[in-house]
């Protein structure tokens, strides 16, 4: 196989492009993918305070890398989970990447912080962990990112990810969550900007970009992954793929193109607690975290 752009001996092949790449178009590749997605979904520019949520992994690293190639300016947030073993070593893959480059990092730890650790917060609320992490990431980033004075929080979310995460939705018929789910979530009161620009990016190739970018990440998998249901779908979506390549992307972008989705708009309120906004009295993340921190 020979490098479409330069007919040297390729390093990848990206099936669903029909085309290879050797090492340097291959990374020139994914930058141009993120740097058009950036674009197409008027994400931020160059004049935006951005932080990224990173976790260790391939995806979040590799796309903090490209946008460091390509100029942003761009903080990292990581979330201390307590998860033994796990995230101390995830820990330290980031702090190493960003001594490496010199980008800023700033490192919260939701028992220092918050009262609690997720293996905590799943036994005392009998949810799975996933889920109780999930909720805690998406609230602890969204806070921090406001109380930093960042304009738009970017996540590390790939194109498996989010066709996984909209087929669930779609089996399901969650018109709800799909009314919710975008690559470019604009800001309310309360809420920031949300930005996934590596939605045109399929996970084995922020793996690759990762690998031979010379990115060191955390490779094992989180020992509470067994709960995870967007992973389940990731290996249905991912059997489609193998079958008709191409069909991940035709799926997630098709439904980009939707206008959008008729649910009812979900009233919204402040909790009661922290203030930020929930369509309950009191919103889901405070409920966890009395739960999880009842003595
Ligand atoms: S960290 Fe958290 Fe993941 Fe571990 S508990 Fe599940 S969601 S698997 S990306
Ligand atoms: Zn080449
Ligand atoms: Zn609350």
């Amino acid at each position: 196989m020979r490098c479409r752009v330069c007919r040297e001996r390729a390093a990848v092949e990206v099936r669903r492009h029909n085309a290879a790449f050797c090492r340097v178009h291959f990374i020139d590749h994914v930058v141009r993918q993120v740097e058009r997605t950036i674009h197409d979904f008027d994400m931020f520019d160059r004049s935006d305070r951005l932080v990224i949520g990173v976790s260790g992994g391939k995806d979040s690293l590799a796309l903090w890398d490209v946008l460091h190639r390509l100029g942003y300016r761009c903080e990292g947030i990581y979330l201390e989970l307590g998860i033994d073993g796990y995230s101390t070593e995830s820990r330290e893959y980031i702090e190493r990447f960003a001594k490496e480059r010199d980008l800023i990092l700033r490192v919260v730890d939701l028992h220092d912080e918050y009262g609690f650790t997720i293996p905590q917060a799943a036994e005392s609320t009998r949810r799975n962990p996933c889920s109780a992490c999930g909720l805690s990431k998406r609230y602890i980033l969204n806070e921090e990112a406001l109380k930093g004075g960042y304009d738009t929080l970017v996540m590390g979310h790939n194109l498996d990810d989010e066709a996984a995460t909209l087929f669930s939705n779609v089996l399901n018929w969650n018109i709800e969550y799909l009314a919710r789910q975008g690559a470019a979530l604009p800001g309310s009161d309360g809420l920031i900007k949300k930005v996934k620009p590596l939605v045109r990016v399929a996970e084995r190739e922020t793996a690759a970009y990762a690998v031979l970018s010379g990115i060191d990440y955390e490779v094992d998998e989180c020992p509470l992954v067994g709960g995870n249901t967007v992973n389940r779908m990731k290996e249905w979506m991912a059997l489609l793929e193998h079958r008709s390549p191409g069909v991940t992307r035709r799926f997630l972008g098709g439904f980009y193109n939707v206008d959008s989705f008729h649910a009812p708009a979900a009233v919204l309120r402040s909790c009661e607690s922290c203030g930020r906004p929930t369509t309950g009295t009191t919103c889901a993340f405070c409920r966890l975290q009395e739960r999880a921190t009842r003595q």
